[in-house]
């Protein structure tokens, strides 16, 4: 495929003034004429065609200025249309006619039908599968769009911005006309027709603009949005407060969709949203459920600002409205819900989810140079480690300069397709800084390591530490320039307190509590210490790197007991406990079995129980980590079957070790029935008593323990934390298999459940889990079009059960390859996406890396691959 490169960035050679487009949608097909008001641009040569984008199009009519453009004078395919003898410098319209087939179009991109709703997705470049355009996002405008259908089919008509007109036409048909009067890029464009249920409220902003506020879902369903609902006014009122950012249309509509590629689409006043981060209630969605919805809801609203008002230039500027609307929905969270809390859990996403792309061979720069195919630079890299950067440009620059630069950059970019560079010299400004060392973060791909060692002098009562920072070149080839890295620390001492520290001579690098490393290595003095201080580093994960540093395990112990720091102790126990596993994991692949000791199981143990701390956070803190993020910390030469092993019988010591004060914890947080609440409080009670429940189950070695909490659950969470202790733990029990029958019975009308239902399944450790996965497939409810379902499935099996997937005999490797090539045919983005699944291969044992590689290979050798699949799975080989 052809490789697009930022460095051959030119603006358009023509401006669309205006989109005028009508929709007749029918069964079977849609029929759309689409009228643009279009100018040369100035300077651009006069003889220089006009060429559209296009995708799987079919090309019904052509008229210029009024008149059919003569076939001589156009070249159309299904991807392109070139018209020469245009204006030289007048305006001129065009009029387009295209015919879509919405039925047929499993891709979901562009205009598809969700169990009967018309709807679209056009970001990146779904817009060139309506109509002809120049489908790019540096190419704004104002629209005017009419749908027309059948009433009953389509009640509710909806598109962007405002509603104009809508009314009658003969033989049961309606209309309704939508008026966007805000300049946009077509990536932002959206319409929905269908029989939809509503949901409304509405809210008056700051400066008295009187919003209507509705969510749409499929029949039945609208009370289910409720939450949603208020998750949406915190969020418009949050960006208010927090970013002075108002909304700027009468109505802010939200819909609901079935069948969807991604979480959610910020389409301007027209999010369309995958079911799933918009319907709840306590019987069927989790605690997680919650926060992921309010993430979500907030994301998508905050991009009204933070992607729509300012947009990014070209694709490669995906960073500029992710990175930063990350951020930003991270802050809301963090302010709604607790900040340290909130922190541990993106970090851990971070980790789990960046760590391994950034060293893997699908690592890429947060702002890329080249792609082949842009839909697989929806990356953590671009959404997690750019919200990372502008966390780090926070910290840089402090509180009040931070947001004087995002004032500047409003004010300065509003109604702009901008650049990094943009965005970064708005803050330059505001602080008069040169920031272009720490621009190298956007550039530089891979995870610096930060080495960090210490020395404590008693008698000059000194404590010197040396940072290091190394980057390594990786598999994107980029630069390993030293960048500027704030480390946050404190300095604790044995009575639990921060204990004030002066930089010799006054340092210029360190301001308050922050390290400035700008330089390779830097060693740093602190002065005026009677007593060794306990180095509490990289607080807050001020910067998202590799921290090597030797800390004894006595230091991490105290710590973990002891740093007025929530995420310093969790961090402090985190790497204890990981570090440990991971150890463990490497000797027992060398010698056989090993534990991990008495002390720190103990640790972890105290943690449950120190009521100084809430709940939700001593749930962080005594969470064994997951599997796949032992095989992170081994590195190399993974054996996933020992891992497995390993945390399994850590997971038994650690029931055995806390029984008793386990016990107690869960009967003291049990729940009274009937008195759910969603609130973060509550759900961190949940959350810290189903922690707990895994590690009894196992050392009891017996289900009875899920088996009654599953009978007795009220909630989902503690519904689905019951079943999966028994379906992963007791997986051969027969209480197991009829609680997945019972849950099956309850939830079989309900889609979402029934994702969990599959996604536990194919996420059970068992030998005999490759064929129940193959019977999934063809149970009467698995359908691979619908992409919630085939992402139960597939990431069941290859994300979150690495002891199948990585089966010795490479048989997990192969089924995923062969579902993978099946739902390429359908949904390409979706396969690629869950390809992805195979970055860590060469991490693993030398036998299994064959197998991987073996498997991969097959799959690159298949003709008709999409350039998704096929782009993701050449660089994951490379
Ligand atoms: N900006 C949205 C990205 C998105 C998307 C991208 C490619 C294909 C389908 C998609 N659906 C949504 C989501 C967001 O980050 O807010
Ligand atoms: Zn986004």
């Amino acid at each position: 495929g052809q490789i697009i490169k930022l460095e051959d960035y030119l603006p358009a050679d023509f401006v669309i003034h205006q989109v005028d487009m009508t929709f007749d949608l029918r069964d079977g097909h849609a029929d759309v004429l689409t009228r643009l008001v279009m100018q040369r641009r100035e300077g651009v040569a006069a003889e220089a065609p006009l060429e559209l984008d296009g995708d799987e199009l079919s090309l019904t009519s052509l008229a210029l200025n009024g008149t059919p453009v003569s076939p001589q004078n156009y070249t159309v395919a299904p991807d392109s249309l070139k018209i020469d003898d245009l204006p030289a410098q007048d305006q001129f319209t065009l009029e387009i006619g295209t015919r879509l087939h919405p039925e047929q179009n499993t891709k979901l991109m562009g205009l598809y039908r969700s169990n009967g709703i018309w709807c679209t997705q056009c970001e990146a470049q779904g817009f060139r599968r309506i109509t002809y355009f120049l489908d790019r996002p540096d190419v704004l405008a104002t629209y005017k769009v009419r749908l027309e259908a059948d009433k009953a089919a389509a009640p509710v008509l909806l598109a962007n911005g405002n509603p104009v007109a809508s009314g009658d036409l003969p033989n049961g048909r309606h209309f309704a006309e939508w008026i966007d009067p805000h300049l946009k890029p077509s990536y932002l464009f959206a319409i929905v027709g269908g029989r939809l249920d509503v949901l409304k409220d509405s809210l008056t902003t700051i400066s008295g603009r009187h919003v209507e506020l509705a969510i749409y879902t499929e029949p039945g369903l609208a009370e289910r949005a409720t939450y949603a609902m208020d998750a949406l006014k915190r969020s418009m009122w949050w960006d208010e407060r927090r970013f002075g950012r108002e909304y700027d249309l009468d109505v802010f509509n939200i819909v609901a969709i079935s069948d969807f590629n991604m979480g959610a689409m910020e389409n301007k006043g027209l999010n369309v949203f995958n079911h799933k981060y918009v319907l709840l209630d306590s019987e069927t969605a989790t605690d997680a459920d919650y926060a992921g919805v309010e993430t979500v809801i907030a994301h998508e609203y905050f991009h009204n600002w933070t992607g729509n008002r300012i947009t990014c230039r070209d694709w490669f500027q995906l960073c500029l409205k992710e990175g930063l609307t990350v951020y930003r929905d991270q802050e809301f969270s963090s302010d709604e819900r607790s900040r340290p809390v909130k922190r541990i859990s993106c970090v851990h996403t971070l980790k789990a989810n960046q760590f391994p792309e950034d060293q893997g061979p699908l690592q890429h720069p947060v702002r890329p140079t080249t792609y082949r195919e842009i839909n697989n630079f929806y990356t953590a890299t671009v959404y997690d480690k750019g919200s990372e950067l502008v966390r780090m440009l926070a910290t840089i620059l402090g509180e009040d300069k931070f947001r004087a630069g995002m004032d500047l950059y409003f004010e300065r970019h509003d109604g702009d397709a901008a650049t990094i560079e943009d965005f970064i010299a708005c803050f330059a400004q505001t602080a008069n800084m040169d920031l272009s060392q720490f621009a190298l973060w956007y550039n530089q791909a891979g995870t610096p390591r930060l080495t960090v060692s210490q020395s404590y002098d008693a008698k000059a009562g000194t404590l010197t530490l040396n940072l290091q920072q190394q980057l390594d070149k990786g598999a994107a080839g980029t630069g390993t320039l030293p960048m500027h890295i704030p480390v946050r620390f404190g300095l604790v001492g044995a009575n639990g307190q921060d204990i004030a520290a002066e930089a010799a001579s006054d340092d210029a690098r360190v301001s308050g509590d922050t390290i400035h490393l700008t330089t390779a290595s830097a060693t740093i003095v602190f002065t005026g210490l009677n007593q060794r201080p306990l180095l509490s580093i990289l607080r807050d994960f001020s910067a998202p790197v590799q921290l090597q540093y030797e800390e004894s395990e006595a230091d991490r112990l105290a710590l973990a007991r002891l740093d007025p720091d929530a995420y310093g102790r969790w961090r402090a126990l985190t790497d204890l406990v990981g570090d440990s596993l991971a150890d463990a994991a490497r000797q027992w692949a060398k010698s056989g079995p090993q534990t991990v000791s008495d002390t720190v199981l103990g640790a972890i143990v105290e943690a449950a129980d120190d009521t100084s701390l809430e709940p939700a956070l001593r749930a962080q803190m005594c969470s064994l980590p997951g599997e796949t993020e032992i095989a992170r910390l081994v590195a190399e030469d993974v054996n996933p079957e020992i891992i497995h092993t390993l945390r399994l019988q850590t997971l038994a010591r650690l029931g055995m070790l806390g029984g008793e004060t386990f016990r107690s914890l869960r009967a003291e947080l049990a729940e009274p029935a009937g008195e759910f609440s969603a609130s973060a409080a509550s759900a961190g009670r949940r959350a810290l008593r189903n922690c707990l429940l895994a590690p009894l189950s196992a050392a009891a070695g017996r289900p009875d323990d899920a088996a009654k909490q599953y009978a007795q659950a009220t909630n989902m969470s503690d519904r689905m934390a019951a079943l999966t202790v028994l379906v992963h733990q007791f997986p051969q029990e027969l209480v197991s298999q009829d609680a997945l029958t019972d849950f099956y019975n309850r939830f079989e009308s309900d889609p979402l459940v029934l994702d969990k239902w599959f996604a536990l399944q194919a996420a059970s450790p068992n030998a005999d889990t490759l064929e129940r996965v193959e019977a999934l497939l063809h149970h009467e409810k698995f359908k691979l079009a619908n992409p919630n379902r085939a992402r139960a499935v597939i990431g069941g099996l290859a994300g979150a059960n690495p002891s199948v997937f990585h089966r010795a005999d490479g048989a997990g490797y192969r089924w995923v390859c062969g579902v993978l090539l099946q739902l390429d045919s359908l949904n390409p983005q979706t396969a690629a996406r869950m390809a992805t699944a195979f970055r860590s291969w060469r991490s693993m044992n030398p036998a299994l890396r064959q197998q991987a590689e073996a498997a991969l290979r097959q799959l690159a050798a298949s003709e008709n691959l999409s350039r998704d699949l096929r782009d993701i799975v050449e660089r994951t080989l490379k």
